[in-house]
């Protein structure tokens, strides 16, 4: 409740109880005497209608929920700000790119598209990245994804990509989750999507944290500077954390033993002050540029890339505090692309375009009233002025008579005016043609960067877009549905439809009738791949450290300085919750029990295991699948000489690699954590993974 509800502290009569707590009030501010038992009539009778803070209570409860967000329902936002580290008054009028240094307030939410409101979070699915910058002209939201690029090229296919995406409308099912027939039916009729498809297939669906991945703005839009010169521009979020995703067993696993795990470790990096930090990267062009590019500017299924465009860096966005309330800040926080500020423009991207009309519309629907702007968290923080009024739920009503202008009554009274100075104008645009319902010729080739996306991944990203494409398409019920999807991967990578079709078992089909001919060979291109672009070291990641009773402390504390010494956390997993006593008799209590810590909450994992502690644990299922999955999903592993006895019940001692490392002497645990910024070890996989 905010300080200007509450009770006036100073004279209520009913400040506190006797113990001194806050005294519960009803909603009008009545003291409330029992909140235990409803009145009634009689010790064992009916209830009385006039019992108000019943009736209130209730009621109250019965209209908590408002309706979840149509797509990216599940969310979870933090609060920071946005720093300039590079004057950009060349491009843009806008303030926030004028001042290096200002800090502008920010809000992030990041989200998961398909899956309802309680789904979890390790889903294969795009991540939302919507930004919310409270600037001094005003705010300006960059409503974008971890993804570059998206399924559809016009906003009216959105409604059928989301239905075809989300469960079933007959069965209702599956949830949060595209492996099923109505959305690979709707993608394979629908070949402008084949770009996505291959991102969507790669490992950059299941990241390890929102933490740890990237974000777009995804279309073209337009940077106007003092002049009114406008330059086109594509935005980028790159996170100094590095990109991690995790491999899809573990995602599976990961939902069961904690679907709110991307939650809860942005929640505890920001309570831990270790804040997680993005560069803003601007590439910017000319219509020169987009006149010759391969591909339409205006086309959201397309990339430009980092090579032909670099990338400039110009600030950074810091997330430096959680919410304060969850429903208040994450839940009705309204991001609309249309909210843009002086210095900013649209382009003409059919997407773009009708996203514009959508997120108002939807906002007014799910928040309820169009005075959702007086939210707090959707407030802007600068000064706010118009003749807007009424309507559910007002909360910033101006005083005086002037609700209407031109008026007579002088600047005093007669409230604000347009200021054709200051004001944000558009770009001036010549535009002519006849009235028509098309696409654009120069958005028909739907192949071409889906190959060039697929050639820039290491060879185990291909794999896992393989393997994913299996595991998706056999979800699949309808033959020809798969048959159809394969038909277009012919025309991405002739060893990728191979792949596919023969974990799926099928016959190779027909390569699918391309919209444009010839598909180009584009040059791969190496910021594509998350491999390639991971972290420096083990910086903001978690050592699971197993240990029982009688574990050797030397090893514990070496590996706690080296952990620490990069920046990384460790967390202690025991056979109970109460900790362990080392074989110094230093007691250590546990974060988790370990069947309540598997070892997919980790990025590496240590196994402090004594003699005594093997020997109780050596048939324990959760301790044997702990250091099976940490094994099978390729991570560092530490372990102390009596840790081989479990370690061999759980079938991991004859395939020991570079990546398994023995603690003996005092230079093994800097030498294991040195390792770790490597974060798995890749050459693992085909050991561990028939289909790899
Ligand atoms: Fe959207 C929400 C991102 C296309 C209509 N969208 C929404 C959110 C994100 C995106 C991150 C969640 C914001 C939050 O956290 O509250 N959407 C995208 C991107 C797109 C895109 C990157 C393509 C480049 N969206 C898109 C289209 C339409 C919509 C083409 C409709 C024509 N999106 C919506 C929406 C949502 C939404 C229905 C649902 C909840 C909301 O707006 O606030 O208006």
């Amino acid at each position: 409740m905010t300080d200007d509800l509450n009770l006036d502290k100073g004279g209520a009569p009913h400040q506190t109880t006797e113990q001194g707590y806050e005294t519960m009030t009803t909603s009008q501010g009545v003291a409330v005497s029992d909140d235990q038992n409803h009145l009634k009539a009689g010790a064992r009778g009916p209830m009385l209608m006039e019992d108000f803070h019943f009736r209130e209570k209730i009621f109250h409860f019965d209209h908590e929920r408002i309706p979840e967000r149509v797509v990216h329902a599940r969310g979870f936002g933090a609060h920071g700000y946005f720093e300039l580290t590079d004057d950009c008054s060349d491009v843009s009028m806008a303030h926030i790119f004028n001042h290096v240094g200002e800090k502008t307030p920010a809000f992030v939410r990041f989200s998961t598209v398909a899956g309802n409101k309680g789904s979890p979070d390790l889903a294969r699915d795009v991540r939302g990245f919507a930004v919310k910058l409270y600037t001094q002209e005003g705010n300006w939201d960059i409503v974008g994804n971890n993804i570059p690029v998206f399924f559809i090229q016009d906003a009216i296919k959105f409604p059928d990509l989301i239905h075809s995406a989300k469960q079933e409308p007959d069965r209702g099912f599956p949830q949060a989750q595209t492996a099923h027939d109505n959305f690979w039916d709707f993608a394979s009729l629908s070949p402008e999507s084949m770009n996505m498809i291959m991102w969507i297939m790669s490992d950059r669906t299941i990241p390890r944290s929102f933490r740890f991945m990237e974000g777009f703005g995804v279309h073209t839009f337009k940077l106007v500077n003092a002049e009114g010169k406008p330059t086109f521009v594509k935005f980028h979020w790159k996170p100094k954390q590095g990109l991690q995703s995790v491999v899809w067993n573990e995602a599976v696993k990961t939902n069961g033993a904690d679907p709110d795990f991307h939650r809860r470790d942005l929640w505890d990096a920001i309570q831990a002050g270790d804040y997680p930090e993005w560069e803003l990267g601007l590439q910017l062009f000319d219509e020169d540029f987009a006149e010759k590019f391969d591909f339409d500017v205006l086309d959201a299924t397309k990339i430009i890339p980092e090579e032909l465009i670099p990338i400039r860096k110009v600030g950074r966005l810091v997330l430096d505090r959680v919410v304060d309330n969850f429903f208040a800040e994450t839940e009705q926080v309204a991001f609309c692309t249309q909210n843009i500020v002086p210095g900013v423009d649209f382009t003409d991207d059919p997407l773009l375009q009708g996203r514009n009309f959508s997120y108002l519309d939807t906002q007014i629907k799910r928040l309820g009233s169009p005075n959702f702007t007086h939210i707090p968290v959707n407030a802007p923080k600068c000064p706010f002025r118009h003749f807007q009024q009424d309507g559910h739920m007002a909360m910033h009503n101006p005083k005086g008579r002037a609700n209407y202008e031109p008026n007579s009554w002088g600047t005093e009274e007669g409230g604000p005016r347009e200021n054709p100075q200051k004001g944000f104008k558009s770009v001036p645009q010549e535009l002519e043609g006849p009235k028509l319902r098309v696409r654009s010729e120069r958005f028909a080739d739907h192949y071409s960067q889906a190959r060039q996306f697929y050639i820039s991944q290491t060879e185990v990203e291909q794999a896992h877009i393989g393997q994913a494409l299996v595991f998706e398409l056999s979800k699949v019920e309808t033959p020809v549905i798969r048959t159809r999807m394969v038909s277009h991967l012919r025309n991405i990578d002739e060893s990728l439809a191979n792949m596919v079709a023969d974990g799926l078992g099928i016959e190779l089909p027909d390569p699918a009738t391309p919209a444009k001919a010839p598909i180009t060979d584009l040059p791969p291109s190496e910021p594509l791949s998350i491999v390639k672009n991971g972290p420096k070291s083990f910086k903001g990641r978690k050592l699971g450290i197993l240990v029982t009773d009688g574990a050797e402390a030397s090893h514990f504390e070496a590996l706690k300085k080296a952990v620490e010494a990069e920046g990384g956390m460790i967390e202690l997993i025991a056979p109970k919750v109460g900790g362990v006593t080392l074989s110094n008799g230093k007691a250590m209590p546990a974060k988790q029990k370990i069947d309540g810590g598997p070892s997919v909450l980790y990025d590496a994992v240590a196994l402090l295991i004594s003699e005594e502690g093997a020997q109780k644990l050596k048939n324990d299922a959760p301790t044997r699948d702990f250091i099976a999955d940490a094994f099978a999903h390729l991570k560092f592993i530490a372990y102390c000489e009596p840790a081989m006895a479990v370690m061999e019940k759980a079938g991991i001692t004859e395939s020991l690699d570079d990546g398994c490392v023995k603690l003996s002497g005092d230079k093994d645990a800097k030498s294991f954590v040195d390792k770790l910024s490597q974060l798995r070890m890749w050459a693992r996989e085909p050991k561990v993974d028939v289909d790899a």
